[in-house]
């Protein structure tokens, strides 16, 4: 283990901080230890229900149904509870577009109107209770309205990330056979517009089941509507009926779903449902992030990741809380902009990615010394394992060393946090994600499937149901069952690797299968071989995750041409260019190394391992005795010096 790895100190919550905690008893985690249904329900009362659950959980493994009977409904809870209590004149989100000069707000009630009404369009085009609504926008407040719309009738969405090229959103939307799809003309971010809706024109030549569009004009960008079946989103709202009650859903009534990178080339549906994750994500609103009425909390992810979906719209919303929504980029027009976001808006608690921490750390402090930063209280991050040094800098730059840091850790299929201090309580280590949320019982295994006590290193596993926790994979139970549960029996398989302090601190150390994480994106290594490979003059391709500095990983891939092909610059920028439209500009590889061939054992399994090594430019490869052909390893140095 380095030093950095170690964390030089623990740093305990500020007496102030502490003292006006929402929770300050350290008994918590006894108490949820003891009885973890208990706790969970406890959590589910502060919610609105229109009945009650009869039965707290049914777990009959890999399958959990939680607050069983119970009738709820997500966007009720979010806009007419927070209306009821009060709440209709305080501002539910302020957004931030790309330009400085464009913003907006929305009360709880101004958007609780907006939403009424789109639901009422969305049931006009035949949305309906069951029925997928594939989603693919700019980070506009029209993005919330719809995720709130459909919840309010019930019919889930599916929410394809901006960035996705035409092809990943048409794979996306017959998987769930969507029959309405909500995009935008363009996406304006960093002074640039992406159009999408000519992506999703491309994406929808082969989408039999989509039979309405609805555009929102975002940029006036020529976006030319396929007559009967593309609809502009204004249009449609002018003529819209004002009411629109929230459905009385299930508990276990799917919310949404959102395909996320596994192992294969294929996207994993995850599917959430109602009551669970609500309660989870409300829960982890008012222990994580301590929010208070007074509070402006900013999210920066994008609301087509996991993030967005738990930490920019239904968390915040569902404790009525101010929460903003930002359009542009970090550098966008200038390399201030967070910075400037944060003192007009009076931002108290952050929630962004060490990645983009340590890009600011990189731009030196000069551009947080022009803000004015003390209205921020609190410090979140979140996707990736953060480094001691990133910490230590947030901490003291853009925290002035007065705001604690909450690291969490969490997935796609947890649904909200799952590791992570409790900023009133915990005394942190930076670096550390800390201690399981309270109700929540992780563990670590070995190879061999035995369970870790004490300080150790090995698989990270959760033991017992949680509410927010995934249900299956859309139309898809037995991969859900493989991924998740087939490993180690009755436990949820991560798929992280983990070490345990002394003290039963959790120090997360990267995924352990072939999913990289690129800036806190999840991207398979499946998925970018497989954009490759399908251009005609790549034969094989093996891709890895490369050690970054800035990124966290970097995509490198192996390729292997066929045979009368020759590698060169443009033959780099086609294959760039491949995967760019098969999967999207984020999954782009870093670096493209032409090779003769790959090192694989005697049964065809490439090792990875080598050619991260490989890639990291280490001497030292390690046991390299099972390949079939250990020359390949030489080989593969010479490409790597000659080559690219
Ligand atoms: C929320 C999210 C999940 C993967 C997860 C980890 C990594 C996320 C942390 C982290 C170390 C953290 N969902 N990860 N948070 N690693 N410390 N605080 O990111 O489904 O997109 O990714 O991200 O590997 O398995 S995700």
């Amino acid at each position: 283990m380095t030093e950095e790895q170690a964390g030089p100190r623990n740093v305990d919550p500020p007496e102030k901080f502490a003292s006006n905690a929402n929770v300050s008893d350290p008994f918590v985690y006894e108490a949820a230890d003891k009885d973890y249904e208990g706790f969970w329900a406890d959590r589910a009362r502060e919610l609105h229900w229109f009945k009650e659950w009869d039965t707290t959980l049914n777990w009959s493994p890999p399958e959990a149904e939680w607050f069983v009977g119970g009738r709820t409904n997500v966007a009720y809870n979010c806009l007419d509870h927070q209306v009821e209590q009060g709440r209709g004149d305080k501002t539910a989100l302020v957004w931030e577009g790309d330009e400085p000069s464009d913003s907006k707000t929305y009360t709880y009630s101004e958007l609780l109107a907006e939403v009424q009404k789109f639901a009422n369009v969305l049931k006009s085009l035949g949305a309906e209770r069951g029925k997928p609504v594939s989603i693919y926008m700019p980070m506009i407040p029209e993005l919330p309205v719809a995720m709130l719309a459909c919840a309010r009738i019930g019919a889930p969405h599916s929410i394809v990330f901006g960035a996705f090229s035409a092809s990943a959103l048409r794979d996306r939307i017959n998987d769930c056979e969507a029959t309405i799809l909500v995009t935008a003309d363009a996406a304006p971010r960093g002074g640039k517009a992406t159009p999408l809706k000519a992506n999703a024109d491309e994406a929808l030549e082969d989408t039999p089941s989509i039979e309405n569009v609805v555009v929102v004009r975002r940029t006036g960008d020529d976006a030319p509507l396929t007559e009967g079946r593309d609809h502009y989103y204004d249009e449609l709202m002018k003529d819209a009926e004002a009411e629109c009650p929230a459905e009385e859903m299930d508990s276990e009534d799917l919310l949404f779903i959102l395909y996320s990178s596994g192992s294969t080339g294929k996207p994993k549906g995850i599917v959430h449902t109602t009551g669970g994750y609500l309660t989870h994500v409300n829960a982890t609103m008012k222990w994580t992030f301590d929010i208070k009425d007074d509070d402006v909390y900013w999210c920066t992810a994008d609301i087509g990741w996991i993030t967005g979906h738990s930490y920019l719209v239904y968390g915040p919303l569902s404790v009525g809380a101010t929460t903003v929504q930002f359009e542009g980029t970090p550098a966008y027009p200038a390399s201030d902009r967070w910075w400037d976001v944060i003192e007009r808006n009076k931002v108290t608690i952050l929630y962004t990615a060490p990645t983009a921490i340590r890009s600011f750390m990189k731009g030196g402090k000069e551009d947080l010394e022009k803000h004015d930063l003390t209205s921020l209280r609190l410090l979140g991050t979140v996707g990736e394992p953060i480094n001691p040094r990133a910490w230590e800098w947030y901490h003291d730059n853009v925290g002035g060393g007065r705001c604690p840091i909450v690291d969490t850790w969490w997935q796609t299929e947890t649904g909200g946090h799952m590791i992570t201090p409790l900023p009133g309580i915990t005394s942190t280590k930076p670096g550390s994600a800390t201690r399981p949320f309270p109700g929540i019982d992780a563990g670590l295994f070995d190879e061999e499937g035995n369970e870790i006590e004490g300080e150790g290193s090995g698989n990270l596993v959760i033991k017992k149901p949680w509410p927010g926790m995934l249900r299956t994979l859309y139309k898809d139970p037995e991969r859900y069952r493989e991924t998740y549960w087939e490993k180690y029996g009755d436990v949820y398989f991560v798929g992280d690797g983990a070490r345990r302090d002394e003290d039963g601190y959790y120090w997360i150390t990267g995924r352990i299968d072939d999913v990289m994480n690129v800036s806190g994106h999840r991207i398979s290594t499946a998925e970018v071989e497989s954009a490759l490979v399908g251009h005609e003059a790549v034969a094989e391709s093996a891709v890895i995750g490369r050690n970054d500095e800035d990124k966290g990983q970097a995509i490198v891939a192996y390729v292997i041409l066929e045979g009368d092909r020759e590698g060169s610059d443009d033959l780099i920028q086609e294959l760039n260019q491949q995967v760019r439209k098969v999967i999207g500009a984020h999954a782009r590889p870093e670096e493209i190394i032409f090779a003769p061939d790959l090192p694989k054992t005697r049964s065809g399994k490439i090792m990875r391992r080598i050619l991260r090594g490989v890639a990291e430019g280490q001497q030292d490869l390690g046991d390299t005795s099972t390949l079939a052909d250990p020359s390949v390893v030489d080989s593969l140095q010479a490409s790597r010096t000659n080559g690219s």
